[in-house]
């Protein structure tokens, strides 16, 4: 028997059904952030990255340009099981020359559309609210100055052209998330003002009706941002409200709130009123986030509350961390799979029958058998998942980055 086998064994003594999980695992969408493979620069002409984000490190082999993005994520998409979509940014927009981020047009992502078709992979968007010399005072979509303001409402309005266009072209909804950065330093002497002026600004942008089908729009709160640590225009009761009263999706970034809030604990309480909620997921480390996803406790509750909701189609999940201090590839894969691993942990446990402890007020019970599930033999499960996926099992996969670093990425100086 191999290990597999007599881990499907183990779990179906306990009514647990490997096959189904295997299934199910391989359906769910994980949308992998390109930005991993440039830290966040894009294709524009060279500026630096601003707006409270920040990449450190200096590991060689950074892609410099749509070519090389995109063999490093073929890589990327050989050694990462599952149903995969690829997470664009404004600032990937492959032209010619110099298009400003308000004039960008579907035509700019024709061929990340045809990259993505031809590896069978989905497309989701995001317009680029930072790292722009069209910012005034750090300042985008709540500028008090008015031709700044509309510059990015009509940044925000082709991104929302654009994106319906990629779920067109793709028949898949494509999620356009809206993030920025804007917010100060030092405690303002005006909270309320800002808000409005996003309010106002959003109600610009989304005035323009699409048909779901192709586009589910989305913004992203924060609590701080690196150098804006006294206010956020963009925050959770401001977007909340804003998505609620407005039919928008929220999107949660794991790293956007206090480090003692649980991030898988706003998942159900989204649910309970939206369709869709959409996540990035990241890893913080104190002030800072965007750390590489590790199979950390805080990811495998995420993974939890989407599957034990059913909710693998309900729950958009986005990838988003950046760290340039390691092999970029490397960085991808190590999150990616870790994504997945945490979604086949959770489809391998008794989620209805925890949850019938809890109803019945057994929380003796609930706690012992969940601790007992944590050292089931989920590996061998995963490997499985990785063998029928055509990806390399264990580690072998970093011997492939090795390689291709050897080969392709300590060539790019
Ligand atoms: C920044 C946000 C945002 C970005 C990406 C690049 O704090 O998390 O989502 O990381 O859009
Ligand atoms: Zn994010």
């Amino acid at each position: 028997m191999t290990n597999y086998e007599l881990a499907k064994e183990k779990y179906a003594k306990h009514g647990i059904d490997t096959e189904h999980a295997l299934e199910v695992l391989a359906t769910i969408p994980v949308s992998i952030h390109c930005w991993q493979g440039d830290d966040v620069g894009g294709f524009e002409s060279k500026g630096s990255l601003t707006g409270g984000i920040q990449t450190t490190g200096n590991y060689p082999g950074k892609a410099r340009n749509a070519k090389e993005l995109m063999d490093d994520f073929d890589v990327v998409l050989s050694l990462v099981p599952g149903s995969k979509r690829i997470n664009l940014h404004a600032i990937y927009a492959i032209t010619d020359e110099k298009v400003e981020r308000d004039r960008l047009e579907p035509k700019h992502f024709d061929a990340w559309i045809d990259y993505a078709k031809s590896r069978g992979i989905g497309v989701d968007f995001n317009p680029t609210f930072f790292s722009s010399p069209k910012m005034k005072d750090g300042l985008s979509l709540s500028s008090p100055d008015e031709e700044t303001r509309q510059y990015w409402v009509r940044h925000g309005k082709a991104s929302r052209k654009i994106s319906a266009y990629i779920g067109e072209k793709m028949g898949s909804p494509c999620l356009c998330n809206l993030w920025i950065p804007d917010g100060y330093k030092e405690v303002p002497a005006d909270r309320l003002g800002p808000r409005l002026r996003l309010k106002k600004s959003l109600d610009e942008i989304y005035s323009v009706k699409y048909d779901p089908k192709y586009i589910i729009d989305s913004c992203e709160s924060k609590v701080f941002g690196i150098g804006l640590e006294s206010y956020t225009v963009g925050s959770a009761e401001f977007y909340q409200n804003y998505c609620a009263l407005n039919g928008l999706c929220c999107l949660l970034d794991n790293g956007h709130f206090h480090p003692t809030e649980s991030v898988a604990d706003k998942i159900p309480s989204l649910l309970a009123f939206h369709e869709h909620v959409a996540l990035h997921v990241t890893r913080p480390v104190r002030w800072d986030s965007d750390h590489v996803v590790r199979f950390d406790d805080e990811l495998r509750e995420i993974a939890k509350e989407i599957i034990r909701n059913h909710a693998e189609h309900r729950v958009l999940i986005g990838l988003d961390y950046f760290d340039a201090s390691i092999n970029r590839v490397a960085a991808w894969v190590t999150g990616a799979r870790n994504m997945y691993k945490a979604l086949l942990n959770a489809l391998l446990l008794p989620n209805e029958e925890l949850a019938s402890y809890q109803d019945s007020a057994n929380f003796t019970k609930m706690l012992a058998v969940s601790e007992e599930y944590t050292t089931f033999p989920f590996g061998d499960v995963w490997d499985e998942f990785c063998r029928r996926q055509n990806v390399p099992v264990g580690l072998d996969w970093l011997a492939v980055v090795d390689q291709y670093e050897k080969d392709v990425l300590s060539k790019r100086v």
